[in-house]
Order: structure tokens, then sequence, then C-alpha cells
């Protein structure tokens, strides 16, 4: 069918509700990674999904949170960046009735800028059903959204009326993105996204948040697809909690991730993994621009 009306949507909300499972539920795959720590995404994803003659646009952000280093700092740049410049908001939020301060400030850019926007109450599966009601009551007392509605996105229940919903802030118009495109994301590059995902799931609080993957290699190699990837840490102390006794760490984080891939591509991967250490690279503009953490970038 003929592509005739396009809608673009940020996805913002304060760190770990749900936003990144979201856009892998409207996407059918896995586009963004995912984990119960909060500030997991760091770059914009794109998402595109198209049903019938409508494209419709996503943009996943970073948890909009107080920034405590130069990456936060980015990485709320790239939640006020996104939220500027689309057809309307999704401002997911946890199925509590209460506006925390992330929500407000979030709300702050939207009031700012006029912008349309749609209150997602996440993880409703989680709740008593009739919680929506007093949560949808406190947030329309701080903004006038245009409508709003509960999901799960872990289930993937609410999708399909999420889109009925979007589909009303949709404009006359072509297809923004390829047909059959699905990400902006490049292959390599959401392989490291899994490795630090890995990384995020396994190791404790601070660790993770200080690591950086780059991949050095990504080539097909007689039938299997041969990565090699290079964890940048923050510290000594943090490199040798990240191999782990006798590498046993390393060695999981690798095996986990070596699956994710092979699962996303369908080839065999050879996955190899090394640790350094970058003293306190979250805090230098020039080594935020090597990771891609940059607007320039
Ligand atoms: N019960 C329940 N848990 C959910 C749901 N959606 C997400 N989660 C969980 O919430 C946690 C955070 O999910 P993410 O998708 O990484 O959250 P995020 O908003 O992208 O987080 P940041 O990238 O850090 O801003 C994970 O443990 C998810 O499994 C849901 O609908 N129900
Ligand atoms: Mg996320």
């Amino acid at each position: 069918m003929e592509i005739t009306k396009n809608g673009m949507f940020a996805i913002a909300g304060r760190p770990n509700v749900g936003k990144s499972t979201l856009i892998n539920a409207i996407a059918g795959a896995k586009v963004a990674i995912v984990s119960d720590k909060p500030q997991t995404t760091r770059n914009r994803i794109t998402a595109v999904c198209t049903r019938g003659n409508c494209q419709f646009v996503f943009l996943d952000t970073p948890g909009f949170h107080r920034p405590r280093t130069r990456l936060g700092e980015f990485m709320n740049g790239v939640v006020s960046e996104s939220v500027a410049d689309v057809d309307a908001v999704l401002l997911v939020v946890e199925p509590v009735a209460e506006v925390g301060k992330g929500e407000r400030m979030l709300i702050d850019k939207l009031r700012a800028a006029q912008m349309p926007a749609i209150l997602v109450i996440n993880k409703m599966d989680s709740v008593p059903k009739d919680r929506m009601l007093e949560v949808a009551a406190v947030y329309r007392e701080e903004y006038d959204f245009a409508d709003y509605i509960p999901l799960s996105a872990l289930e993937g229940d609410g999708i399909e009326l999420l889109l009925d919903m979007l589909e009303r802030f949709a404009q006359e118009g072509p297809a923004l993105f390829p047909e059959g495109m699905v990400s902006d994301q490049p292959v390599r590059q959401l392989a490291a996204e899994i490795v630090r995902e890995k990384m995020l799931l396994a190791l404790d609080k601070e660790i993770p948040h200080g690591v950086a993957v780059e991949i050095e290699k990504f080539e097909n190699e007689n039938g299997h697809l041969s990565i090699a990837a290079t964890i940048y840490c923050e510290k000594e102390s943090h490199k040798g909690i990240i191999i782990g006794k006798n590498g046993s760490m390393l060695r999981r984080i690798g095996a986990e991730a070596r699956q994710d891939i092979e699962r996303l591509t369908g080839e065999k991967v050879y996955l190899q993994t090394w640790v350094k250490v970058k003293e306190n690279w979250r805090q230098s503009a020039a080594q935020l621009r090597n990771f891609g953490y940059s607007s320039e970038a």
C-alpha cells in the first residue's frame, strides 16, 4: 500500500520507566537495549513502523535526569532536541499517582514548545487496572495532554491502541524512511550496545554506567561474523571486576552478548572482548566525541 501519511513521535520520560521496552514492542524487534538500571539509553534511537498507509517514526531518548557528568548533559541534550522536533511527544510514566521532579521538568519543556503530548502510563501489568484513572488525574492537572493511554510495554499490551491514537497526529505526506527499514541503528552499533546491555545486567550500579564499548572489527570470515569489541571503563578496580575471577565475568558477558547478536543477525558469531581503562572519560568532551556521544557525531 502506498504511504500517504507520516507521523514522528518522541518517547520521553525519566530513566527506567520503560521507553526502550516500548520502542522495541512497537518495532517488533530489538532496536534499543533494556535493563533494570536507570540511564541505560544514551543516544537517540529511531524506529520505523508502517501500518496501512501510515508510516510512524519513533525516537527513543535517554531518561531525563539531573546530570552529574558531561555524558549526562549530552543525554539530556538529546532529550531536549528530540522533544522539540516531532509531531507529538509520548510522556511515559510509572503507574504512580504522583508527578515526580523529572516529569515536571519534562512537562515544562512540553509547555515551552506548546507540544502536543500523550500520557503513556506504562507497567500496568504490575498494578490494579483502576490505578490508571488516579495517575491520569494527577498528570492532567499539570498539563493539557491530548490523550492518555495505559499499557504494558513488557507484555505488548495496548500497542495497537496506541498506534490508533497516534494516527490522529499524522500528516499527509510520503514515507520519511525507506520501506522495510526498522531502525536507523547499524547492526555494528547495536552489537556494541548489546555488549553494554549485558554489562548493565551483570554488574553493580556504578560500574556499567562508566562503561563504553567500541567495535574494532566487524567482518564476515569463513561463514561467520567476527567481532572484536573493546570495553572501556573508568578505573583499574572496575577493570578487575569486569574481567572477574579467571576471566569468568567477561566470559559470561561475552557469551550472553554473542547469543543475542547471533539471534539478531542469524549468523554464527565469534566475539572477542578486551577491557581497557580510560580514567574519567565521562567528563571529557574529547572522549565523548570519540565514543559518539556528541551532537556532531
Ligand atoms: N512490569 C513491567 N516492567 C517493565 C515494563 N516496561 C519496562 N519494564 C521494565 O523496566 C525496566 C526499564 O526498562 P527500559 O525500557 O530499559 O527503560 P527506559 O525508560 O528505556 O530506561 P532508560 O533508558 O534508562 O531511560 C526494565 O527492567 C524493564 O523490563 C512493563 O510494561 N511492565
Ligand atoms: Mg532506554
